[in-house]
């Protein structure tokens, strides 16, 4: 295909100039044989003659197999349009429209597409300032934590995989290693797959005590804002969240952005901003940490969520992925699982399972995700025994009561009950239960949690 440039000036010329060079260089058209001249002489193929004449077009042996970029300028470009369908019907017109409004034709010219030049700027313009504006403040970040001797990298108490991954990218920004910049939480990891994702991806956590974060020479913040902890933090020199803005906190600097699904879409544009090599095991943790804070973009996720999604999916490790998101069974869990299911109840499109005594309580929740895939089913109730505690998990297919309300009004009065709509959990010790729920045996258990449930369902 051959690219014809039908203008008025050079400026068509210098676009090509900076573009891969198409195959063929292209051709040129110009009403003036100064311009053509000067096209010339720089090496380009040009013709000269009135831009609405269909003569012109002949001598180029225009065809409708060729592409027009057309630019006319000033001039309203019906009568060149006409001169050109005139010589090539139907060839492919790009026309660039320099005032704001897109002519309108009403159908004569079918095969010509028309781009603004507002438009135009913007498409170019918008992601460089974009860009600008990032330089400068991964440059204000790098300041403020390059000259203090230890900075600590906080998070919040229970820190998921978004917090984790925007730590550990936030340390790479600022060229810091784990004895210089610690990642640290006052509370601890608990979810199973947070925990795999420090073992997989091989990332230090440290447990903060609140009177320690004074031995340190400067204090950031990721996936979270001072006001979100109950011990007072000051002189916060970094935030960086996607959470709502909080009220009255100072930081020397702060990227709030409530439009992110996830604080490492954040700090992979800043990566990307400060053109860092992001490492294989960065991306892997940035990549899960928005896949599971939107998710995989279902929830709270944006264009800016999707770009970043995009761009570390290449980079990622894909294999370690599946291991942190899937956990190993290990084979004695099937005899549980074999032993629960044969037991099983079916009520009102609730598949009640007691496993028994079973070793690790992360296999409880994933029992409960499995049964909730069984046809006709809304509700899953999975339970079993890990050491001195009943684990009680709770799913269902979302579009029904929440899940985490159910658990508070079936389990509330006995341990620790809650969680979100389609997922929640319960732990009671088993000492509490027998003083007052009754007996400890599978059978009795499986009857009081059925009871539980369907009473706390009609609240
Ligand atoms: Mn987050």
């Amino acid at each position: 295909m051959r690219y014809v440039a039908v203008c008025q000036n050079d400026f068509l010329f210098q676009l090509f100039q900076g573009s891969p060079t198409p195959a063929t260089p292209p051709l040129f058209l110009v009403g003036d044989a100064r311009v053509r001249g000067q096209l010339s002489r720089r090496g380009a193929q040009a013709l000269s003659g009135h831009l609405d004449a269909p003569a012109l077009y002949q001598r180029a042996r225009l065809s409708p197999g060729d592409l027009v970029l057309l630019m006319p300028g000033r001039r309203p470009p019906e009568k060149i349009l006409e001169a050109i369908f005139r010589v090539a019907p139907g060839v492919p017109v790009l026309l660039i429209h320099e005032a704001g409004d897109p002519p309108v034709w009403n159908g004569r010219f079918d095969t010509v597409t028309t781009l603004t030049m507002p438009q135009l700027f913007r498409e170019v313009l918008q992601p460089e300032i974009h860009r600008a504006a990032l330089r400068i403040k991964v440059e204000r970040v790098r300041t403020l934590l390059e000259a203090p001797e230890r900075v600590l990298i906080m998070m919040q108490d229970d820190p998921d995989p978004d917090a984790i991954a925007s730590a550990l990218a936030l340390r790479t920004l600022i060229g810091r290693n784990k004895a210089t910049a610690p990642i640290g939480t006052f509370g601890a990891i608990t979810r199973p797959e947070n925990v795999a994702m420090l073992k997989a991806l091989e990332i230090e956590v440290e447990r903060i005590l609140p009177a320690a974060v004074r031995e340190f020479d400067a204090l950031a913040m990721v996936d979270a804002q001072p006001p979100f902890f109950e011990e007072p933090l000051h002189d916060v020199a970094v935030v960086i969240d996607h959470h709502p803005e909080a009220k009255g906190f100072k930081a020397a600097f702060r990227d709030i952005r409530p439009g992110y699904g996830a604080t490492s879409t954040i700090l992979t544009e800043y990566l990307r901003a400060a053109e860092i090599k992001i490492s294989q095991k960065l991306a892997t943790a940035l990549f899960y940490g928005i896949k599971s804070d939107t998710l995989h973009l279902e929830r709270g996720g944006g264009r800016a969520d999707m770009e970043a999604f995009a761009f570390l999916f290449e980079l990622a490790n894909h294999n370690v992925l599946r291991r942190i998101e899937r956990p190993e069974l290990p084979l004695e869990a099937l005899d549980s699982l074999v032993q629960g299911l044969s037991q099983r109840e079916i009520t009102r499109g609730v598949l009640f399972t007691h496993l028994g005594s079973v070793a690790r309580p992360d296999l409880i929740p994933q029992f409960a995700d499995l049964c909730l895939q069984v046809e006709g089913i809304e509700w899953s109730v999975v339970s079993g025994v890990v050491g001195v505690d009943l684990h009680i998990s709770v799913r269902n297919v979302g579009y029904v009561k929440s899940a985490g309300e159910v658990v508070k009004a079936a389990f509330g009065d006995l341990g620790s009950a809650g969680g979100h709509r389609s997922m929640a959990k319960a732990v009671i010790p088993l000492r509490d239960w027998k003083a007052r729920a009754g007996e400890t045996d599978p059978v009795a258990i499986r009857r009081e949690i059925v009871t539980r449930v369907l009473r706390g369902l009609e609240v």
